[in-house]
C-alpha cells in the first residue's frame, strides 16, 4: 500500500523550482502582503520557505480585500521566473482561496528580517511570535540536536529509555523541587532521571533518555528555567569518569554534525557558528581551576566549593586561548558540592570523580562516576544525614549487583543558547516555565 504524507497536488515553497513554468497550488500563511498602486504581492509561508504570489487583475486583487497577514491560503497560479523573487520563482495569474481568516491582528510584523519585539512580548505571544523564521530557527537546531544524540548513543549500544516524571524522592541536592499531591500523598516533579537511568544501567548497560525535569529554581536568571529538557545517558563497566567524558564528546561532536546535515539553514540565518569538537576536549581539574582564577583574576575562589558563573566564562577564555577550543571539561569538583550517589576521587576523597563541560562560557552538562556497591549508599546517606528509606526502590539495585557505571546530563536550552549566542536560554525554549511565567 502506497502511504500519501501530504496532499497530492500541493507544492512546497523549496519544490517549487522543479515546477518552473507548470500550474502549481501552493498553501500556507501569508506572510507578507505588499499592496502597490496597481499590484499586490503575496508572500506564502510554509514549513520550508516563502512563496512570492502577484496579483494584477481587478478581480484578483478583489478576492484578496482586508486579507491580512497570517491568514492561511491556498494560491494556485503558474510557477514563473522573477529574479527578484524569493526563490527565484513566483506565481502568476493566482486565483487565492481562504483556508482559515483571522481573527487578530499579529502582535508584530513577522515579516521584519530582526524581530521588532522584546522578550516579553515574544514570550507573551510564543504561539504566534515563534513562526519568525529567526524565533522559529532554535527550535529546528534543538531537534537537529536531539536526532545527533539519539543517532550517536544508538550507534554505541545505547537504549533510549522513558523513565516516570512522578516520582517520591528528591534525586538531586538542593531543595529546588516542586512536591506534588500525588492522591492524597507527597509526590515531586522528577528533576532528573538520575535514579533511573542508574537503576536501568543493571538491566541495559548503556541507557539515555531525552525529556522534560524540573526545578523549582527561585531565581530570574538567563539561564534556569523551572522546566527543561535533559540530554541524559548512563553507562556501566567504565574504568572512571574519563569513559564518561569520552561518550560524551562522541555525543556532542553527533549533535554538532546534525545541526550541520539538517539545521545549516537555520544556522546562516541566525548566524550561528558551529564548534569544532577537538579529538581531545582539554581538561582541567577543580583544584588547578581555583589555583588558575586565584592567580589571574580579582578574586581568590580557593575554598569556595563551586564556581561562579564568571569563573566559568573566565576559563573558557582560557581554553581558547590555551588550547583553541570553546569547551573545556573541570573535573574533581570538590564532594560535599556533589549530590550523594557521586564517587569520590579515590586518592583525594575530598575531591571527585565528576565534571562539568563548558561551552562558550557557560556549564552545558554534569556528570561523572556513581558509587555502585550498595555499602557504599549507605555510608553516603548517613555521612549527609539521610536514612535509606526514601530510597529504598533505588537502593534495589545496588543490592544486586551494579557495575562501575556513570553518566551525565546536558540541559538542551543551554545547549542551543550557547550555539546560537543568545543570552537568554528562554529564546531556547517553545513555551518557558520559570518564577513568573505559566502561561501561553
Ligand atoms: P545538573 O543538575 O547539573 O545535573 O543538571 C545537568 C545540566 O542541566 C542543565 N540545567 C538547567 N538548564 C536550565 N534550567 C535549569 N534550571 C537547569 N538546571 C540544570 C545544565 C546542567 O549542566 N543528575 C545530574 C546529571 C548527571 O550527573 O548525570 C544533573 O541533573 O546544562
Amino acid at each position: 500500500m502506497l502511504i500519501s504524507t501530504t496532499s497530492a497536488t500541493r507544492v512546497l515553497a523549496a519544490r517549487l523550482p522543479e515546477h518552473a513554468g507548470e500550474p502549481v497550488t501552493v498553501e500556507g500563511w501569508l506572510h507578507r502582503r505588499r499592496t502597490l498602486k496597481s499590484v499586490t504581492f503575496l508572500v506564502l509561508r510554509d514549513r520550508t520557505g516563502l512563496v512570492q504570489a502577484v496579483l494584477t487583475t481587478p478581480e484578483q486583487l478583489a478576492a484578496v480585500e482586508g486579507v491580512g497577514e497570517e491568514t492561511v491560503l491556498r494560491v494556485s497560479g503558474v510557477a514563473t521566473a522573477n529574479e527578484q523573487a524569493p526563490g527565484g520563482l513566483e506565481l502568476t495569474e493566482p486565483s487565492v482561496t481562504v483556508l482559515s481568516s483571522r481573527a487578530a491582528p499579529t502582535p508584530f510584523d513577522l515579516y521584519r528580517p530582526t524581530v521588532p519585539a522584546t522578550l516579553p512580548t515574544i514570550l507573551d505571544h510564543a504561539p504566534v511570535a515563534l513562526r519568525h523564521p529567526r524565533l522559529r530557527a532554535p527550535h529546528v537546531i534543538a531537534a537537529a540536536s536531539v536526532a545527533g544524540y539519539r543517532a550517536a548513543l544508538d550507534g554505541l549500544g545505547f537504549t533510549e529509555i522513558h523513565t516516570p516524571k512522578i516520582v517520591g524522592s528528591a534525586t538531586e541536592t538542593g531543595a529546588n523541587v516542586f512536591g506534588i499531591d500525588y492522591f492524597g500523598t507527597r509526590a515531586y516533579l522528577a528533576q532528573s532521571p538520575q535514579f533511573f537511568k542508574q537503576m536501568m544501567v543493571g538491566v541495559f548497560e548503556r541507557v539515555y533518555e531525552t525529556g522534560p525535569v524540573f526545578r523549582a529554581e527561585p531565581s530570574d536568571t538567563a539561564r534556569h528555567l523551572a522546566q527543561y529538557t535533559s540530554l541524559d545517558a548512563e553507562l556501566g563497566f567504565i574504568r572512571d569518569h574519563h569513559d564518561v567524558m569520552g561518550v560524551l564528546s562522541a555525543a556532542v561532536a553527533g549533535m554538532i554534525g546534525a545541526v550541520r546535515e539538517r539545521a545549516g539553514a537555520e544556522c546562516e540565518l541566525l548566524e550561528a557558528r558551529l564548534p569544532a569538537i577537538p579529538s581531545r576536549i582539554p581538561e582541567i581539574h577543580f583544584a588547578d581551576a581555583q589555583k588558575l582564577l586565584a592567580a589571574h583574576t580579582a578574586e581568590d575562589p580557593r575554598g569556595e566549593p563551586d564556581l561562579a558563573p564568571a569563573h566559568e566564562r573566565w576559563l573558557c577564555e582560557w581554553a581558547m586561548r590555551e588550547h583553541g577550543s570553546e569547551f573545556l571539561f573541570v573535573t574533581g569538583y570538590p564532594l560535599r558540592k556533589r549530590p550523594f550517589y557521586t564517587h569520590p576521587e579515590p586518592d583525594r576523597p575530598e575531591y571527585s570523580n565528576s565534571f562539568d563541560l563548558l561551552f562558550r562560557g557557560l556549564e552545558i552538562v554534569t556528570g561523572g562516576q556513581r558509587l555502585h556497591r550498595y555499602e557504599d549508599y549507605v555510608a553516603a546517606l548517613a555521612a549527609r544525614g539521610e536514612g535509606v528509606e526514601a530510597y529504598e526502590g533505588y537502593l534495589q539495585a545496588f543490592q544486586h549487583g551494579m557495575p562501575p557505571h556513570g553518566g551525565f546530563a546536558l540541559g538542551l536550552e543551554r545547549w542551543v543558547a550557547r550555539l546560537i549566542g543568545v543570552e537568554n536560554v528562554r529564546l531556547a525554549t517553545l513555551f518557558p516555565r520559570d518564577i513568573t511565567r505559566l502561561s501561553p
